[in-house]
């Protein structure tokens, strides 16, 4: 069975992670969604640049050499593009029409960011960093060529656990990834994470790039009226993996599995419901739980009346906060964490569709698994049935 990492869009590369095939608790390299706004530059090692400036008492520009001698730090996180879901959305809204596999887990190693920052000595009225990648171009309703560049506020920025990251599950950075080193800012939309990061400027004000005042942005309700807010944290969510959508399955016990994440907050708990959201019922979490990571979750549902089912799960973070039951307008094309029916189908009259073994065996087989994927060569699906959304 050759594996995918279905395109969404060519050129750019957008494509997602294989999700119905995945069984690890971190995604494989190869299969971890892609998304570019521009052409992935080329930037080598050797020829890495970082100029630190702005706000700051000691200017200064890192090579590779400096950067990597550093003391290292490691963190597990899952990234999640913010259109991730797009393409379930009624009325369509324009820009990439994603499935639901904007979303990845890996770890990641690097020096933080505040490493490096620190170094420079920021002045007092310091308020966001200024992240800018190599990568440029234009979009629609941008015809000068611009920089991919996030402003990042100073406490998320000298949080420990937000990296200048070089390595990806224990490798080097691959291109698509963002090679040499990208930023990783845990807990918070894929978005914030520059790619190919070269600039880091230091500022007394917030930055209005294109990506975060004209895309990124959502509106909220506010005193009567509505206000324009910038998209950081993530918000809880979870996703079946398996059995994937409409599916024929047996009478007996059927295993549904998937994943939930809550940004930067631990996952309390997943339900499932297999009459639409009628009635819930406690899924397991197993695997390890962490902040930042999604958690893997399994339910044993029992059924022996054929028919059509819709299941749905529904997450709850540590800190209270679960999923809505529809997706708010206001939030246009992103953060797309409603309840979405999972319709599946019981035909005839076998038994059990799958045997059961305790958890840890279960983590044995999903971590061979891994491997064997690690392994096997990745095939691009060049059909695609989306057109290119332009810079959303
Ligand atoms: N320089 C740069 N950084 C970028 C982007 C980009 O287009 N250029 N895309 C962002 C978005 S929207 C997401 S969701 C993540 C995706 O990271 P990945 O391609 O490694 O999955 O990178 C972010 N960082
Ligand atoms: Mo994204």
């Amino acid at each position: 069975m050759a594996i995918h990492r279905p395109i969404v869009t060519h050129d750019p590369e957008n494509s997602e992670t294989p999700l119905g095939e995945m069984r690890s608790w971190v995604t494989p390299n190869v299969f971890f969604f892609v998304r570019n706004h521009f052409d992935e530059p080329d930037v080598a090692a050797s020829a890495w640049r970082l100029q630190v400036h702005g706000q700051v008492r000691a200017p200064r520009v890192w090579m590779w050499e400096e950067l990597v001698a550093l003391p290292e730090r490691t963190v597990f996180a899952t990234m999640e593009c913010a259109g991730n879901g797009r393409s379930f959305l009624h009325p369509i809204e324009p820009g990439v029409q994603w499935g639901a596999g904007a979303v990845g887990h890996a770890e990641w190693t690097g020096v933080p960011l505040a490493s490096v920052l620190e170094r420079s000595r920021p002045l007092s009225d310091a308020l966001e960093i200024l992240c800018e990648g190599a990568d440029s171009g234009s979009e629609p309703d941008h015809p000068q060529p611009m920089r991919f560049a996030r402003g990042l506020p100073l406490a998320k920025a000298m949080h420990p656990d937000t990296l200048l990251a070089f390595r990806m599950n224990g490798e080097p950075l691959t291109r698509s990834h963002g090679a040499p080193v990208r930023l990783i800012v845990p807990g918070w939309y894929g978005v914030c994470s520059v790619k190919w990061i070269t600039r880091l400027e230091v500022l007394d004000e917030t930055f209005q790039g294109y990506f975060q005042s004209n895309k990124y942005t959502i509106r909220r309700r506010d005193n009567g009226g509505q206000r324009t807010v910038r998209l950081m944290r993530m918000p809880v969510k979870s996703q079946i993996l398996r059995p994937g959508p409409n599916t024929d399955l047996e009478p007996g016990v059927n295993r549904i599995s998937g994943i939930a994440w809550a940004g930067e907050e631990a996952v309390a708990g997943v339900e499932v419901s297999v009459d639409g959201g009628g009635t819930w019922q406690r899924a397991a979490l197993v695997g390890p739980q962490a902040p930042y990571s999604w958690a893997l979750w399994e339910y044993l549902w029992e059924v022996s009346r054929p028919g059509e089912y819709a299941l749905v799960c529904r997450a709850t973070s540590a800190a209270g906060e679960t999923q809505p039951t529809e997706h708010d307008p206001l939030r246009g094309g992103y953060m797309i964490n409603f309840l979405r029916p999972h319709p599946v189908r019981i035909v005839g009259a076998g038994k059990a569709a799958e045997s059961w073994g305790d958890a840890t065996a279960h983590l044995n087989v999903m971590a061979h698994q891994a491997e064997e994927f690690a392994h096997k060569r990745l095939d691009l699906e060049m059909d695609s049935e989306f057109t290119d959304g332009g810079g959303i």
